[in-house]
């Protein structure tokens, strides 16, 4: 996150890290994820182009506020499936979205249905309701992350508030690339302070309701690059994807 600051510890417990397994990166940051259940993630496709999508390369880290200090919340899940959107194609940045079901030890999940062990500083977030739009000038939206802060990755969460813009200022700057599967995110005025960067992909722009409850509307995707006032980040709509997710974990 560029133009961020540190967040409070447990300040987002649907927040998730997909990281390397293995003796060679052990623990090497790949993507930012979103906790949506208890057993699933949601994170962008592209993150499984590098290192590729066998399940047993990765690791889910969930609770964990500073990357290299172990803290109270924090736990580590072996990935059990890893479910790319079938319409999602390496050369191009459409349907930038995958689920990961997590393995939860099996005779834990047996009595509680669980994987991840929810607490106060480890809990979902709210899906949108299918074609939901992020609520227009009162939405209180961020992006949260350990990816660039435009010197180093980030040792600690950070988060920023940001503006969801509209499909007319996004398809401005993009034009055929920004698709109906996409939002764009930046400030909203003067030049742009905020942005999501490498190592925030996959991870989450979430809006607060008026009801208070904090939704997923957005998956960190792609971007020309970081902080460019003429390039907003872009975010794959999750709003778009509500039937598939649903069939996938199976609710
Ligand atoms: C990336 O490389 C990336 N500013 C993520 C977000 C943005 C650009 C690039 C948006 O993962």
């Amino acid at each position: 996150i560029i133009g961020g600051e540190n967040s409070l510890r447990g300040g987002w417990p649907w927040q998730a890290a997909v990281r390397l397994r293995g003796s060679q990166a052990d623990g090497r940051l790949v993507c930012g994820a979103t906790l949506i259940s208890s057993c699933w993630i949601l994170t962008s496709a592209h993150c499984f182009k590098r290192y590729g999508n066998s399940t047993g390369l990765y690791k889910v880290r969930v609770g964990d506020y500073h990357s290299l200090v172990p803290e109270e919340y924090e736990e580590e899940y072996a990935v059990e499936k890893i479910v790319l959107h079938p319409r999602y194609h390496a050369d191009s940045n459409d349907y930038d979205l995958a689920l990961l079901r997590v393995s939860g030890h099996r005779a834990h999940r047996g009595v509680t249905g669980q994987c991840v062990t929810l607490s106060r500083s480890v809990l979902p977030a709210c899906l949108p309701v299918r074609r939901e739009k992020v609520p227009k000038g009162i939405a209180n939206c961020y992006i949260t992350g350990w990816g660039d802060t435009g010197r180093a990755y980030s040792k600690t969460l950070q988060q920023a508030s940001i503006s969801v813009l509209s499909k007319r200022q996004c398809e401005q700057r993009y034009s055929e690339q920004f698709t109906n599967r996409m939002l764009c995110a930046g400030s909203s005025h003067d030049a742009q302070r905020v942005d999501s960067c490498r190592g925030d992909s996959g991870g989450p722009l979430v809006c607060e309701r008026p009801s208070g409850s904090w939704v997923v509307y957005g998956v960190t995707s792609w971007g020309h690059a970081c902080r460019l006032q003429e390039a907003p980040g872009v975010y794959t709509k999750v709003s778009a994807f509500v039937p598939w997710i649903k069939k996938v974990i199976g609710q």
